[in-house]
């Protein structure tokens, strides 16, 4: 019996894989295996030997079906091991870039400029393209008979015969996201409304659609000054230099008193722009202090409450910074021209990372 034991013991832990352990079950404790057939002989024995043997020989057969499990389950055990050896992966390495799938450097300059005031408290807001003309004039201190309404080209939206309602229109800036956002906020706020904005214009440098990123900060003593440093923080970094000088040129706009044009000194020196040196002025876009009559339409009153806001142009940003010529080749879907002046979908712009690689 302990030979038996001993034997089947050894073939059990030195069997190599399960079609091994199989061959030993059937040869051990299968119908006409040899623990089977001694079991078989306890009727030709005494009952005195039978009373020994009987008990002897089921408790061999169950520690060999133990140790048949056992193996089985340690070979699984070995087998799951190897697999995963093979599928092993590293997660954290980088994927790998490709050709296919860019980013259209008009997303590219809008995820830098939000990158930037994000870094000075602003955030994102978003709203409506489709807008009323409370929202889009009225509010912003544009009233019907303003000359802005005619200079603007607004787009109308339909309206049926008989429907004297006022209509909708194309959002022409991108303000009305700052009077939703205040109305719904308050105040203090600050936020950047980047999107697409339409006028009905269309040459050399202008596009029926086009992209806009306006900026609003209220508090109690906000004031010009502020507003003038967080320009030059923008320009510098935007355009990845060490310090860029804005200039307020005095200007008007019915939504902000005072109101100015934002120009940026550079340079233009073999057709290659250069920001923060030379005696030239880039015009980047408008500002100004937001007027009272706007904030008191937007439900916050003008005489605890004070701030600014700014507009500037994404695509013409982005032509500047990344010397495409032709403004009207952005809308054009030509992937050959995305391809050359597109951005990996893999490297997100940031402060830290680099806005631009
Ligand atoms: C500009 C220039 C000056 C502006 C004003 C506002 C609002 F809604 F807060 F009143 N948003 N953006 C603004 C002011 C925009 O773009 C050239």
């Amino acid at each position: 019996m302990d030979d038996l034991r001993d034997k089947y013991i050894q073939l059990i832990s030195d069997a190599g894989d399960e079609a091994a352990l199989e061959a030993l079950r059937v040869q051990a404790v299968g119908k006409k295996g040899e623990i089977s057939l001694k079991m078989r002989e306890l009727g030709k024995m005494t009952a005195e030997e039978r009373q020994v043997m009987g008990p002897k020989l089921n408790a061999l057969k169950d520690e060999i079906n133990s140790a048949l499990a056992a193996r089985k389950a340690s070979l699984a055990d070995a087998a799951l091991e190897e697999r995963l050896k093979g599928e092993w992966l590293d997660v954290t390495l980088p994927a790998r870039p490709r050709r296919a799938g860019m980013i259209h450097p008009i997303s590219q300059v809008r995820e830098e400029i939000s990158a930037i005031f994000a870094e000075m408290g602003f955030a994102v807001a978003e709203g409506p393209q489709i807008d009323n003309d409370w929202y889009n004039f009225d509010a912003l201190n544009i009233p019907g008979h303003h000359p802005a309404r005619a200079e603007m080209d607004t787009f109308y939206m339909h309206r049926d015969e008989g429907d004297d309602r006022p209509p909708h229109v194309l959002r022409t800036h991108t303000s009305p996201v700052q009077i939703r956002s205040m109305e719904k906020q308050g105040a203090p706020i600050r936020i950047i409304a980047p999107g697409r904005v339409y006028r009905a214009d269309y040459d050399q440098t202008h596009t029926p659609m086009f992209h806009q990123i306006e900026g609003l900060a209220i508090d109690r003593d906000i004031s010009m000054a502020n507003l003038k440093w967080c320009l030059e923080e923008f320009a510098a970094a935007f355009f990845e230099v060490d310090e860029v000088e804005v200039r307020f040129r005095a200007s008007h706009f019915p939504f902000t008193e005072p109101s100015a044009e934002i120009d940026f000194r550079c340079s233009w020196v073999g057709g290659q722009l250069r920001l923060g040196e030379g005696d030239d002025w880039l015009e980047a876009g408008g500002c100004g202090m937001v007027h009272p009559k706007v904030l008191q339409n937007s439900g916050v009153d003008p005489e605890e409450w004070q701030g600014f806001a700014f507009g500037l142009g994404i695509d013409r940003l982005a032509m500047l910074k990344y010397g495409i010529p032709d403004l009207r080749a952005f809308f054009d879907s030509d992937l050959r021209w995305l391809r050359h002046y597109g951005f990996s979908a893999l490297e997100q712009p940031t402060l830290h990372g680099g806005l631009s690689r």
